[in-house]
Order: C-alpha cells, then sequence, then structure tokens
C-alpha cells in the first residue's frame, strides 16, 4: 500500500525534540526523511541520559524512527556543497537551530531559495519576532513562557511544569501541520515558503482555554475553579489543581490502595446530564432532588465537599473498578494510569499506539508509535539509524555522487573520520 507522503523528501537539519518529532511524523506518513548530524557526535541525544553504554539512548531511539542518517560538517567547503546538492533534491528543510544558526553557516533564506525556489523551509525557534527571538529554549522555558506553569500546580504551591513535553513535541506537531498545509499549498503556486513553529506560541496555542479564563476573570470569579467560593481570586489565572479546564467539573480522588501505591487514583467528572446516575450510584439519591444538589449551579459552591464524598466511594474499590461500574451510566472519568501500567496494556499494542522495536546495538526497546492512524496510509515502525549509517546511500543514490567524488568527499573530512572508518 502506498503512503501519504510517498515522494515527498526532507532534508531533516533537526536535534533534540522538537525538530525530530515533527521529521519523524513525516516520515512515518511516508516521507523520505534524510537527518544530517555533524560527523562524530550527530544529534546530542544520541549520547544524553544512555542507559546502555555505547547504545544510541533511548531519547534518541524513540525520536528518530524511519530515517535515514548522513553524517556532513556543513562547515566545510566540501560539506556545503554536499549540502547544497542535498537544498537542489529535497522539497523541505527543517530545522531546529539557535536563531541564526544556518545564516551563519551560510544558508540564508534567500540563499536556500537561489538553490531551489520549491523549498519550504520549517523552522521550530522558541520565541517569534520580539524581545526573546534570540534566545535558545528548551521544553520548560517554552512551557513557562507558553502560560502553563503559571496554570499549573496546586494554588498554594509554586508554579508547575508538566510531564507531557508540550513545548517540544507539541510545538513539532504544530510545525508537521504547516509544513503538510505549504506542501499542499505549493501544489498550486510551485513557490516554497517559510514555515515557522515558535515554541512559546505552540504552548500557548495549547494554553487557549486559560488565555479564555484570564478575560471570563474580569467578570466576576470563575465558578469552577477550586478558589470558588472561599478563596482569593487575583488579576490573573490562577493554578487550578485538579480541576477540569472545560464547563463539566472534575477532580482526581483516591481509590482503593492509595495508601502505597502513588496512582490508585480516578478522575471523576461530575457531568450534568450524568447526576442522576452519580447519585445512585455512589448512594446519595436523596441529592437527586436536594435544591442544593439538584442543579449545576447550585452544585458550583458545594463541588470540593461532593467530590469528597464521591471520593469516600472511590476508596472502597480499585480504579478499574470504578471505571467499569462508572462507564455502565456513562459517568466520564479517567484511571491514573502509570507509565508501566501503560506498558504492559496490550491494546495498545494492537493498535501500532505501542510499538517494540529491535535495534543492532541495544536489542530490543519499546516506543511509541504513530498516535495518528491513517485507513490508507499505514505506518510501520522502523529503527532509528545509526549514525551515518546512510552516508555512502545517500551520496551515491540520492545525489548521484560517483565513487571518485564520494572519495574525494570522504578525504576532505567532511563526512567525518570515525564515518569513514565505518564505511570501510
Ligand atoms: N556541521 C557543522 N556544524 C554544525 C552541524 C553540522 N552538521 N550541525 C550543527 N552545527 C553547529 C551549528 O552551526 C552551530 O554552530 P555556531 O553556533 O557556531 O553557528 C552549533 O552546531 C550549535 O547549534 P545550536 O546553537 O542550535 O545548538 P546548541 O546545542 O547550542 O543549542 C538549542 C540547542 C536546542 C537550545 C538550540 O538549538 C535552540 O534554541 N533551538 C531552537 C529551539 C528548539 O528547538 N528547542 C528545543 C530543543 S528540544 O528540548
Amino acid at each position: 500500500m502506498g503512503k501519504a507522503l510517498q515522494g515527498v523528501r526532507i532534508l531533516d537539519f533537526t536535534h533534540v525534540q522538537s525538530g525530530p518529532t515533527c521529521t519523524q511524523l513525516l516520515a512515518w506518513f511516508g516521507a523520505d526523511v534524510i537527518k544530517v548530524e555533524r560527523p562524530g557526535e550527530g544529534d546530542i541525544t544520541r549520547s544524553q541520559l544512555r542507559d546502555l553504554p555505547d547504545a544510541d539512548s533511548l531519547y534518541f531511539t524513540m525520536l528518530n524512527h524511519n530515517k535515514r542518517s548522513i553524517t556532513l560538517d556543513t562547515k566545510t567547503p566540501k560539506g556545503k556543497e554536499v549540502l547544497e546538492a542535498l537544498i537542489k533534491t529535497c522539497d523541505v528543510m527543517v530545522e531546529n537551530f539557535a536563531p541564526g544558526v544556518l545564516d551563519r553557516m551560510g544558508f540564508t533564506w534567500e540563499r536556500i531559495q537561489e538553490l531551489n525556489p520549491a523549498m519550504i523551509v520549517a523552522s521550530v525557534k522558541g520565541f517569534g519576532p520580539g524581545p526573546f527571538e534570540n534566545c535558545k529554549v528548551y521544553e520548560n522555558v517554552a512551557q513557562c513562557a507558553g502560560g502553563a506553569a503559571s496554570t499549573t500546580g496546586f494554588d498554594d504551591g509554586p508554579p508547575m511544569v508538566t510531564g507531557a513535553q508540550i513545548g517540544d513535541s507539541g510545538t513539532g506537531l504544530h510545525l508537521a501541520l504547516g509544513i503538510v498545509t505549504a506542501l499542499y499549498q505549493r501544489r498550486e503556486t510551485g513557490r516554497g515558503q517559510k514555515v515557522l513553529a515558535a515554541m512559546q506560541d505552540a504552548v500557548l496555542n495549547l494554553c487557549r482555554v486559560k488565555l479564555r479564563d484570564q478575560q471570563r476573570l474580569a467578570n466576576g470569579p470563575m465558578k469552577e475553579y477550586p478558589q470558588y467560593p472561599n478563596g482569593e481570586f487575583g488579576d490573573t489565572v490562577p493554578r487550578a489543581g485538579n480541576a477540569s479546564g472545560g464547563g463539566q467539573p472534575g477532580w482526581i480522588l483516591k481509590c482503593k490502595g492509595w495508601e502505597t501505591d502513588p496512582n490508585a487514583y480516578i478522575y471523576f467528572i461530575a457531568q450534568a446530564p450524568v447526576w442522576k446516575s452519580i447519585c445512585k450510584v455512589i448512594g446519595k439519591e436523596e441529592w437527586i432532588t436536594d435544591p442544593d444538589y439538584a442543579t449545576p449551579v447550585a452544585r458550583l459552591p458545594r463541588l470540593m465537599q461532593i467530590f469528597a464524598t464521591v471520593e469516600e466511594w472511590t476508596k472502597t474499590l480499585t480504579k478499574f473498578e470504578v471505571m467499569d461500574l462508572l462507564n455502565k451510566y456513562d459517568i466520564p472519568c479517567g484511571p491514573i494510569l502509570s507509565m508501566k501500567e501503560i506498558a504492559e496494556d496490550k491494546s495498545l499494542y494492537e493498535t501500532g499506539t505501542l510499538v517494540e522495536v529491535e535495534h543492532p546495538t541495544r536489542g530490543s526497546y519499546l516506543t511509541v508509535g504513530n498516535p495518528i492512524k491513517l485507513s490508507d496510509s499505514p505506518t510501520e515502525v522502523t529503527r532509528s539509524p545509526l549514525l551515518g549509517e546512510h552516508t555512502d546511500e545517500i551520496l551515491r543514490e540520492v545525489l548521484g555522487f560517483g565513487e571518485r567524488e564520494i572519495v574525494e568527499i570522504r578525504d576532505s573530512g567532511a563526512i567525518g573520520v570515525v564515518e569513514r572508518l565505518a564505511a570501510e
């Protein structure tokens, strides 16, 4: 079966997490992704957080599936020549260098356009144009600057970052959409264009509901927040603990075993249409008609007390028993799943969301597959490339260099000594 992005060739000049998540998605949709790495070290994540000596880290392997790797020192004259040849033959360049790096390398937007006017140049940067545009940015910096940290955590605690990599992987997702959109537009115009996803912007986009709340604040307290009715609201959106960001109140409740199991909890949502069922399941049928509890508006000032009552019930059952019981009545809830529990969930393997991958130097490892399923473009997850594994293949087959030219490139040092030895 064909792949959605078959025939699209990506010059993947990305590193660390944000850029690689984007190009990995494009590879899963069938693009030919050629990762350009510095000779010797390659993408810095190959050696970061290593769990096995001399094997590419899980950090790297889990972000670079289905790609090919070429090593190239793009600051040498020969390296520049090869990069130029790649620019001429690829449809998209994706990069997430610090601001100014590409220009310093000699590959300005104008130069790239000269070489290939149809090339789409897609970039992740920490910030868009403005006071911070020249800053280097990592995940948590973006979470803080995009409004996520100030609105995450509990009211009486410090700002908090979240484990979900909304700054890196979240921006990679945004960039991938920008790239396919630009490819679509190119079909009409024949021209390339710049695509920018700033990490601050991507995080803010994901925090859209909090900017909504900033404006609601001017019109009175937000009644679904735990600060209502007894706490204080200042002039900015407060941290809402585990309150729901939508119109249905929710909270995290203890389940059986919570004293020893840090994840024996369930997210419970007091959805209005199933209020009667909730009352019946937890044994509080009198709340169905009690005017203090019967309507959503009446319940708002009592939410914490209601959750505490429901918790007395959830504490008598495991989170999975609660899940089963509540779902019988269509009461929305979600067990707090640990990474161990997720890794053991067979259904996630069946859908390809979790995948076991074989790797020549680290053996078998578990990874997250493509979370986006296309019925006509199935994803087969293949392992990440070793550093420079496809250097010769790309020089020969993609760029059409002959043996003499390849030897010349090697002898110039542009593809690096280690890779040269590996190739011999
Ligand atoms: N050949 C020769 N040189 C190369 C090369 C290659 N193949 N690949 C990279 N380099 C050089 C660059 O030219 C640059 O050199 P100069 O500084 O002399 O111009 C150098 O490597 C370092 O690039 P960098 O500044 O991007 O890397 P860093 O480790 O210092 O910073 C990061 C990393 C992520 C903070 C920065 O790249 C950045 O802010 N990127 C944009 C935001 C982003 O994506 N952040 C998410 C990171 S994931 O958490």
